[in-house]
């Protein structure tokens, strides 16, 4: 294809080859220098709060059915980042880096009038193999809460790689009047098509859902081109509570903007700009933070110069292997910093049980709540 440079093709070829009949860890496999994208995984929890007002706005709606919107439209308007923004930064979807066991990402989106107050993010790689990333972003102001982690099963199909996301989501949302609402997040399931061409790019499949303790619960139904409105990047979301007799339908493509079918208002719209998060100069981030611990592999990257960011690379991942080798002998394991693994999370189980989520019980991340001040 012609995204694929003249001397890169035969590596890509061959990369395709050992992506058929895979499973397992795709992070692990190499790939050639033009698919090499310069941010590691550790940043994309990001991605959920590229647009403060509209999470902020959650803790404004008056009633259980304006807040379950609410989420929905911060969620729904949160997909183009988290699925199209490497194509238009960079082209095309990229491998991102493969985060190593420890890695941390912190930042904030400043405080606005609009936002009630400062968000912040605390990101940690809780797992190496296979890669697994905690998070947690908070508006204290607003009392808002999203903790989440995020791993991927991956597969080969058709000529497309398709990602099941394991993990889930929880917002919590603190009432002003003491009152605490919860909604479980699930993640849709993606399939990276355009591989053959080089040019690789997101489209969702399947449904996720949002599940509040209030009993309101959002079915959103992704479709590429040919279904519902016949592009790509189209959903359509159903928002329903067990006592109402009618439900809310939601439809457009969540990259642009959707439409609310009862009342015919638009009801997201992502074709303003967003905002990235702000994050600490490299030079003042501590040893184990993600852009600090990347800075030759991505300047390599950056500057097409693989053989620095090959062998920088290499350092960071013989230094991984020395570790977990004196971690073996010294009969230690890796202590996580700012969360803590549970093996069933009991708010998941209460609200998965709510609309048939499967599976009945997930492990979980606990926040410690001792990220730095930001
Ligand atoms: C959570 C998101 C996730 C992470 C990425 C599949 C993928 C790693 C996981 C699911 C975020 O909230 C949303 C967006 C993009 C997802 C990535 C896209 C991607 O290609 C990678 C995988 C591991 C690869 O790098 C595949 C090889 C590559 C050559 C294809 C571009």
């Amino acid at each position: 294809g012609e995204a694929v440079p003249a001397a890169q093709k035969g590596s890509w070829t061959s990369f395709l080859k050992s992506l058929a009949g895979f499973t397992g860890d795709l992070s692990s496999l190499t790939a050639p220098p033009f698919i090499l994208s310069p941010t590691s995984l550790t940043e994309f929890p990001a991605y959920w709060c590229e647009r403060p007002e509209l999470f902020a706005q959650i803790a404004d709606g008056k009633t259980e059915e304006a807040r379950a919107l609410a989420v929905l439209r911060w969620f729904i308007s949160t997909l183009k980042g988290q699925y199209t923004s490497r194509n238009e930064s960079m082209g095309s979807e990229k491998k991102p880096l493969n985060p190593v066991l420890g890695e941390l990402f912190y930042g904030h989106w400043p405080e606005k009038k609009e936002r009630g107050g400062k968000t912040t993010l605390v990101v940690e790689q809780v797992s190496h193999h296979p890669p697994i990333t905690a998070y947690h972003i908070a508006n204290d102001a607003k009392g808002l809460v999203l903790n989440g982690h995020n791993a991927q099963k991956t597969s080969f199909s058709g000529g497309s790689i398709i990602v099941k996301q394991v993990g889930h989501a929880i917002l919590t949302v603190t009432l002003p009047s003491g009152g605490k609402e919860e909604y479980l997040i699930t993640l849709p399931r993606l399939r990276i098509d355009g591989l053959w061409y080089g040019s690789p790019y997101i489209e969702l499949a399947d449904t996720s859902y949002i599940q509040g303790s209030n009993g309101w619960v959002s079915a959103i139904e992704y479709k590429g081109k040919g279904y519902f409105s016949g592009t790509s990047h189209s959903f359509k979301a159903t928002v329903s509570h067990p006592t109402r007799s009618s439900e809310r339908v939601i439809q457009g493509t969540w990259h642009t903007t959707s439409t609310d079918k009862s009342t015919g208002a638009t009801f997201h719209d992502v074709t303003t700009p967003k905002e990235e998060v702000t994050v600490t100069p490299v030079e003042e981030q501590g040893e184990w933070e993600s852009r600090r611990m990347w800075y030759g592999v991505a300047k390599g990257i950056r500057e097409g110069d693989f053989e620095t960011a090959a062998k920088e690379k290499s350092r960071i991942e013989n230094e991984q292997r020395q570790r977990r080798r004196d971690e073996a002998g010294a009969g230690t394991t890796w202590a996580l910093k700012h969360f803590e693994h549970i093996l069933n999370d009991p708010t998941y189980e209460r609200l998965a049980d709510l609309f048939s989520g499967n599976p009945a019980t997930e492990d979980a991340y606990i926040y410690l709540n001792n990220g730095p001040s930001m």
